[in-house]
């Protein structure tokens, strides 16, 4: 074992979901070393003689410096006496593999090395994130720990050794430690096998039912494949672009209608088949089209929640309870209304939903950035929201739009949009939504966009299950007619700052509204409400989903 000392990074406090930055960053001498060192201190003064025992897990999407970053973190658990790590063979994981992984391996936690959506390469984006043993993302009070620990460290702990062979499913020792290569996929699979009648999708494709799964040359491809094309039987090639690549091929991995542009051009075609899907670099996130028709995050989250326990086995017995972030679109509080279940509000990133899911308050939860996920593990999934949509289909037996009116004809549509101002200043956009944040007091009572405002604050949460509260999670003002502006800073970029909009308005108009129309007055309100040109000489977004 040796100690090497070391100096504090100042910048290592994780954001939404782990710690994210330049590729190159993490590539710097001891950085990566640093937060690791950080994570095992925090994890140890819990664990105690836990460490020693159980198991943990660690796997990553593939992205360049995956394997390298692995192998580091390997001689540091050894060196820091972790009694039994498990990797994922290749090392790789899906973020909802690691997640099944820990809890059905009792494992004390898990390392997870992605950054997600953002693009990978030496010249792109790195990412690590520490779950904890329920297989969710840590919560704020461990992260903050953590950070605190990055911020005083003085060493850390490695051995000299060379890299192992991770390409088999074996058993190795580093010193005390045991390193297990595990299966990536049959964790997961099982996981996915309980919950979802795979005899009755099996049919589904026999019976002629097409679909293309777009893995983005990201981590879902080898899980895509097994499941959806090995198990239950769709032809070859429904999976598309499914070799994980280091890079992604040099696309954003990130399954919006941009950035899937090859799926959604299929999705368009003629010969187009009945549902189309793609995941993100990581796995968790998920987009759905059907033929020429676009499903939003926000109204896939309500129409899950819809068919769930008719649709799906693993949630025969009736949902606890459902939950959104914040600026996810309202769609599913009608649903939660309509099941007479409780429908919880948390800030955005995936470590709210756990507290309420390990109380048993929650069943299925969402955000409106292409995350819908269930109690069935702590993450978000992208595969499982596709199994989702591919039981609606064999229940419905009809296009995905005509599924989609019928919910809109009962429940009324929630227009939605989210607009991304990418690599905006940091100081001025900081400043810009602080301004906003003073000008709230004046709002409720005065008419904008053809509406009176009924509320406006910076939203402020409770966690109802430990009493924790996160504060200063996104402005919100609220319109008498139900209608929303939400804005907020971006806590997973690594270029500047990103201001996120979020707009929308419920129509109980059967759902044929032109979406721009619909939602152009609350955009230019959100704009003029920012000054948004004024402040950060900006007038277009970068992306609309
Ligand atoms: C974004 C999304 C948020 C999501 C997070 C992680 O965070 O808005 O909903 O949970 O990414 O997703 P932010 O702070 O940039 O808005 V992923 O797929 O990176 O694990
Ligand atoms: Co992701």
């Amino acid at each position: 074992m040796k100690t090497v000392q070391t100096t504090p990074f100042p910048d290592q406090r994780p954001g939404t979901s782990g710690l994210r930055k330049k590729t190159r960053v993490f590539m710097q001498p001891n950085y990566l070393e640093n937060f690791v060192q950080a994570v095992f201190d925090t994890v140890r003064e819990d664990a105690g003689a836990g460490f020693d025992q159980e198991p943990l897990v660690v796997g990553g999407d593939g992205r360049y410096h995956n394997r390298a970053a692995i192998q580091t973190i390997l001689r540091m658990a050894a060196a820091n006496k972790v009694g039994r790590v498990l990797v994922g063979r290749g090392g790789i994981l899906s973020t909802p593999a690691v997640s099944a992984v820990i809890r059905r391996r009792g494992a004390l936690g898990g390392l997870v090395l992605s950054a997600s959506h953002n693009p990978g390469g030496l010249d792109a984006d790195f990412g690590i994130k520490y779950n904890v043993r329920n297989g969710g993302p840590a919560p704020e009070g461990i992260t903050q720990r953590i950070y605190q620990h990055t911020l005083n460290i003085t060493r850390y702990l490695t051995l000299d050794h060379s890299d192992l062979d991770l390409e088999h499913e074996t058993t190795l020792r580093l010193e005390d430690t045991e390193i297990v290569v595990i299966d990536s996929l049959a964790d997961y699979t099982a996981v996915i096998e309980e919950l979802f009648d795979f005899t009755s999708l099996s049919a589904l494709f026999q019976g002629g039912f097409r679909m293309q799964f777009d893995a983005m040359h990201a981590v879902t491809g080898p899980y895509a494949r097994h499941i959806l094309e090995q198990r239950l039987g769709a032809p070859r090639g429904t999976v598309i672009n499914g070799t994980p690549l280091e890079d992604f091929g040099g696309h954003h991995p990130d399954p919006n209608q941009v950035n899937a542009a090859e799926l959604v051009a299929h999705m368009k075609a003629n010969d187009a088949p009945d549902l189309g899907a793609a995941c993100d670099g990581d796995g968790d996130r998920n987009l759905i089209l059907g033929r020429n028709f676009f499903v939003t995050p926000g109204d896939s989250l309500a129409l899950i929640a819809e068919y769930a326990q008719r649709s799906i086995p693993g949630y025969q017995s009736g949902l606890a309870g459902l939950a959104r972030s914040m600026p996810t679109s309202t769609a599913v509080d009608r649903v939660a209304e309509a099941l007479g279940v409780p429908c919880y509000e948390t800030p955005t990133g995936w470590k709210f939903f756990g507290n309420l899911m390990d109380a048993g308050l929650c069943t299925i939860c969402g955000e409106e950035s292409f995350g819908t996920g269930s109690n069935h593990v702590r993450e978000k999934d992208g595969l499982w929201a596709v199994m989702c949509w591919l039981s609606i289909m064999a229940t419905t037996r009809k296009p995905v739009s005509e599924v989609v009116h019928e919910h809109w004809r009962r429940f009324g549509r929630s227009y939605y949009q989210r607009h991304d101002y990418e690599r905006l200043e940091l100081k001025p956009a900081t400043e810009m939504v602080a301004a906003l944040r003073e000008k709230l007091k004046t709002l409720p009572g005065v008419e904008v966009a053809g509406s009176r405002v009924a509320d406006a604050d910076d939203f402020s949460y409770t966690d109802p299950v430990d009493g924790s509260v996160s504060a200063q999670q996104g402005i919100r003002i609220v319109f008498e007619d139900g209608s929303r502006i939400v804005c907020r800073l971006s806590g997973t970029g690594t270029e500047g700052a990103t201001l996120r909009l979020y707009v929308e308005r419920y129509l109980k108009d059967g759902g044929d509204g032109v979406i721009e129309a619909v939602l152009a007055p609350l955009v230019q309100t959100a704009r003029e409400l920012l000054e948004l040109q004024e402040q950060c000489g900006r007038e277009e977004p970068t992306i609309i989903t």
